[in-house]
Parts: structure tokens; C-alpha cells; sequence
């Protein structure tokens, strides 16, 4: 059987996730997975924690098999079944190790590719290390070759994550139809500027809230589910905030989306905050301003690597002072959300994502780099 959309032959694919913390692990794998499937192939991903799959895929997908992270018991009988085959393809992501017995499992079959799917990052190393070799120099694997497939932001890497619809289905969003249907505490009102956010727990927050309730204009936050939302409740009432807010300043909680509406609401909003991965590189193909909320770490090597992002896409100086700020690199004040400084974003945004959707999609990379090492 052929796949679709690439005619590249349909494989089967065995996907290793491990949830470190948050939505991003399992958001980037799944989406991977969906793509393959949507595009003839048969996957199984298996998870160590896949219950936030309930909210981000609740149809899940055809042609996707989600499987527990097996145990020690669970490999010996797959050994023991003769229907069992590994898959074409095996992607350890983000470096999850993968359980020795499944190593020997690859050794006994036939040749798998075997590649370890890293980090998004716009930094140097990226394009120098994407489609190097690792060979394997102990376990059972012993011998065997692991590829390196570093997504990023330029052609000499693997690119990002797009699925073959996604301009098409963007175009035909009715932005009104979809808002409407949104179960808010309290209509939008038509003058409202929308503003999405989904972040850690930024200092900078009570700042942002503050001025947006100082707007010239009506202000309505969406706070995503999780994390943003105690991060709201905790920053409101340091303000001694209302915590539906206050002045031009409407905050209102959104629900668990799948991962389509997530989009959506990306596609819907004037100016999206957002965090990690996934959602990042979601905000930059819905074409709006967006401020990135990047994950903290404790070596503070996330400070190179947003420095790293805002060259690599030539961002203008006032949404990086923004950014500079909103991330914690530096304690001046907030920068003001002013009209210019969104439409300056909006202008850029826009820019960024038509270059972006020139380059070839992760998944297709995937597939000829997939198709070279076979
Ligand atoms: O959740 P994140 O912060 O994820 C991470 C993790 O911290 C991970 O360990 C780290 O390695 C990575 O960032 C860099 O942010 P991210 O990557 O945007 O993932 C969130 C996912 O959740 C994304 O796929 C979108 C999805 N999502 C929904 O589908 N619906 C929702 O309502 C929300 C709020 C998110």
C-alpha cells in the first residue's frame, strides 16, 4: 500500500514517549503520529502516562494504537508471540531510553531504522547534529545504529511539524461561527481584543494583568487549563484583583481543548501567548503575534536558546524586550502592549510563518530520511 499524500511506501512505526512533565512530550509525539497516520501509515505509540490524551486526541486517531510503556512481563510475551513484529521504523523521543528487552526485540527482527527524535531548537548545534549516526556501544543493542532528527527552523534541519492539510483547513476557519460556541462565563463582545495564554507561572504576569486592565480598549484573556490558570488566580489575587478581572480587563477560564480546537483557538485570538514547544510552533502557523513562554532550566540554558529562536527568525527588538522580560532574562517593566507594537508583531508574525511553510514538514523529512536509511 501506498501512503497518500507522499507516495512513499506505508510503513509501521513503534513511537517511545516518556511524559517528563507537562503536555509538550506527548503533544509533539502525538501529533507526529497522527501525521503518519493521516498519511498511510500504521503507528503504535507507546507511552508511559498517556492520560492527557483523554482531552488532547479524545477521538484518537485511525491508524494510531496507543500502547502502555511495556513492562519486563509485557516484552517476554511479546516475545513469545509470533504475530508480534517490531515496526519499519522505531523512534526513541526526546531521548527516552528504550527498554532493553524491546532492543532485543529489534536485534532478533528484521532491520528497524532506529532514530531519536530531539528537542525543537533554533541554536547552532541543531543544523550540525541533525542525521548524525550514534552507534550503539552496549546492551543488546550493541552494534546497531541510532540516527539523530533534530526538528528546527531551517532547511538544513528537520524541519517542523505541519500536517499536508493544515493551510487549507486554517483558510476555511470561520473565526465568529467558532467564538461563538465558546463556553465562556460571559459573551465577547465584538470590540474585544482576544489574547490567549498558556505559560508557566511568569513573575511578570500580575504586571501583564495590570495593564491590560488599564487598556484603551476591552481586554479579554483566555487562560488555558492547568498551570496558567492557578498562575492567573495566584497573580489576581496579588493585585487584590477580581478574578474575572477589573477595568478593560475580562478574564475568562477555557476548558481542556483537543488538540484541533487548541489550534483553533490560536487561529482565533489577536495575539497568543505560549510555552514549551508544541504550542509555539502551533502559534507560528497561525500567522498571530505571539509571545513565548520558553521551558525553564535550571542550568539556564533556555536563555541561549530563546536568544537563539529570536535571531534565527530576525524578531523586531520590541517583542524581544517583551520576551526578555516576560521570561524572567531581565527585571525592567513589562513593555506595553501598544497598538503599533501588536501590529509590528502581527506584521512579523505573518512574515515568519509564510517562510516557515516554504520549508519542507517534519513528517516528510522524516519519511525520506526514514526511506534513505532502509
Ligand atoms: O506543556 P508544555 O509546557 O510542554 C513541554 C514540557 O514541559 C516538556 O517536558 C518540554 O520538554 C517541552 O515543553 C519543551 O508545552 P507544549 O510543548 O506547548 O505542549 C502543550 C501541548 O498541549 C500541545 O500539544 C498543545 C496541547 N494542548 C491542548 O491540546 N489543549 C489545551 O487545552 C492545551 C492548554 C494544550
Amino acid at each position: 500500500m501506498k501512503s497518500d499524500t507522499h507516495s512513499s511506501p506505508s510503513l509501521r512505526w513503534d513511537i517511545f514517549c516518556r511524559v517528563i512533565d507537562n503536555h509538550g512530550d506527548l503533544g509533539v509525539c502525538w501529533r507526529l503520529c497522527a501525521d503518519l497516520a493521516q498519511r498511510g501509515h500504521s503507528v503504535r505509540l507507546w507511552v508511559d502516562d498517556a492520560s492527557a490524551l483523554v482531552w488532547m486526541a479524545p477521538q484518537g486517531c485511525a491508524g494510531v494504537e496507543v500502547r502502555a510503556w511495556p513492562t519486563e512481563a509485557a516484552l517476554q510475551a511479546l516475545a513469545q508471540d509470533a504475530a508480534f513484529q517490531v515496526g519499519n521504523v522505531v523512534i526513541e523521543a526526546f531521548g527516552c531510553e528504550l527498554p532493553e528487552a524491546f532492543q532485543t526485540l529489534m536485534v532478533q527482527g528484521p532491520p528497524s531504522v532506529w532514530i531519536n527524535l530531539e528537542y525543537l531548537s533554533a541554536e547552532r548545534y541543531v543544523a550540525r547534529s541533525h542525521g548524525l549516526a550514534s552507534p550503539v556501544m552496549s546492551g543488546p543493542a550493541r552494534g546497531m545504529t541510532k540516527w539523530f532528527f533534530f526538528p528546527g527552523f531551517t532547511p538544513n534541519t528537520g524541519g517542523l511539524l505541519r500536517e499536508p492539510d493544515l493551510a487549507e483547513r486554517h483558510t476555511a476557519f470561520d473565526r465568529t461561527t467558532w467564538l461563538s460556541a465558546l463556553p465562556l462565563d460571559k459573551p465577547l463582545a465584538a470590540n474585544e481584543r482576544l489574547i490567549s495564554l498558556f505559560c508557566y507561572e511568569p513573575t511578570a504576569l500580575p504586571e501583564l494583568l495590570k495593564q491590560l486592565s488599564q487598556a484603551d480598549e476591552p481586554m479579554r484573556v483566555l487562560v488555558a487549563q492547568g498551570r496558567p490558570c492557578a498562575a492567573v488566580a495566584v497573580a489576581t489575587q496579588a493585585l487584590h484583583m477580581p478574578s474575572r478581572g477589573t477595568g478593560q480587563l475580562h478574564i475568562s477560564q477555557l476548558p481542556y481543548f483537543s488538540q484541533t480546537e487548541f489550534d483553533h483557538l490560536l487561529w482565533a485570538c489577536d495575539l497568543n501567548f505560549v510555552r514549551g514547544e508544541d504550542s509555539l510552533v502551533r502559534a507560528l502557523w497561525a500567522g498571530q503575534p505571539l509571545v513565548w513562554h520558553i521551558y525553564p532550566q535550571d542550568d539556564l540554558a533556555h536563555h541561549d536558546k530563546l536568544h537563539a529562536f529570536e535571531a534565527a527568525l530576525d524578531m523586531p527588538l520590541t517583542l524581544r524586550r517583551f520576551h526578555a522580560v516576560w521570561n524572567g532574562l531581565e527585571a525592567a517593566p513589562l513593555p506595553t502592549l501598544s497598538r503599533a507594537a501588536l501590529e509590528s508583531w502581527r506584521c512579523w508574525s505573518r512574515q515568519v510563518q509564510r517562510g516557515l511553510q516554504d520549508q519542507t514538514d517534519l513528517t516528510t523529512q522524516l519519511l525520506g530520511f526514514v526511506a534513505q536509511k532502509r
